[in-house]
């Protein structure tokens, strides 16, 4: 298993400048023996969020995929084909019908689509803050994603996706982990600079792995986080990538926060000695005392 992360991307890098970038962290993947490499979220183009853009819309759209495969990307699979890899990447999605989606997606070793998800958890806001060192517009420029939590037969287990924000709920996990997860993909972005409150940017780097490390054990499955790490257009976000087992463990961390490949060993029997023992769901389980989880968002 690899897990890709990436440092900066700059505002003025082509897609051209950042597919090799991915594709010479798939060759070392592949060097290394992996069969899946994980890319982080919206990871073709700067982190254009933090900007309020609507007064230049071809910007703004510039930033989005219209085909994927595109002119540009089409390099990354015909290479997964070539070294026989898979891959999971994160982008920015506009439809033919012009909806807009934060989006990844799960790619075979023959360059197939395996499946795709849409971000569940939208953070930020939906109007211009001028008051915030910078914007986290995502719940301006994306859709929240209408299919939920999927998960995937594929490199010989089930496989799952997920976006940044959504590792921080515990929903995501455990919706994956009723439908017999092994292994979860989670590429992020994460400010180190939170404005709504500033006393959690301390915290950033305890809370990132407090959720996937709960969510892993908790679910009896691996978790791949991976990050756009380091200073991007002058906003420093959170490196730190991992590879976490089912116990919950952490066996591999990025030590940088810029383009760095992590490799670990990841064996999906691993899940079994949790989801057959301390969490076997079809034992233990009381779903009836859970009923407020789905029926209503807050206390109201
Ligand atoms: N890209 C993200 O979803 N970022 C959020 C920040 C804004 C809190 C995150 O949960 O890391």
């Amino acid at each position: 298993m690899g897990a890709a992360q990436l440092g900066p991307i700059a505002k003025d890098n082509t897609r051209n400048e950042v597919v090799d970038r991915l594709v010479t962290l798939m060759k070392e993947a592949s060097d290394q023996g992996c069969e899946l490499v994980v890319f982080p979220e919206l990871a073709l183009t700067t982190f254009f969020p933090r900007w309020y853009l609507d007064d230049v819309p071809e910007e703004l759209n510039s930033y989005y995929e219209t085909e994927m495969p595109g002119p540009e990307t089409q390099r990354l699979f015909d290479q997964a084909k070539l070294l026989s890899i898979g891959f999971y990447l994160g982008y920015a999605e506009l439809t033919s019908e012009g909806r807009r989606f934060n989006t990844s997606i799960l790619v075979d070793e023959n360059g197939s689509l395996v499946g795709k998800y849409r971000k569940v958890h939208l953070p930020g806001h939906e109007e211009h803050e001028p008051e915030r060192p910078f914007q986290h517009l995502e719940r301006r420029y994306f859709e929240e994603g209408p299919d939920g939590f999927s998960v995937w037969e594929a490199f010989g287990g089930v496989m799952g996706m997920a976006l940044c924000n959504d590792r921080r709920w515990p929903e995501t996990y455990r919706v994956m982990g009723l439908q017999n997860v092994e292994m979860i993909l989670i590429g992020y972005n994460t400010p180190l600079h939170y404005a709504p409150d500033p006393s959690q940017n301390p915290l950033q780097s305890f809370h990132n792995h407090l959720v996937m490390q709960a969510g892993a054990y908790q679910n009896g499955t691996w978790v791949i986080g991976v990050a756009k790490g380091g200073v991007e257009e002058g906003v420093d976000s959170l490196a730190e990538s991992v590879i976490i087992a089912p116990s919950g463990q952490i066996v591999a961390q990025a030590k940088t926060s810029g383009d760095e490949l992590l490799v670990a060993d990841c064996d999906l029997d691993w899940c079994k000695h949790y989801k057959d023992t301390l969490f076997d769901f079809d034992r233990y389980r009381r779903p009836e005392m859970y009923e407020f989880i789905t029926r209503q968002k807050t206390d109201q």
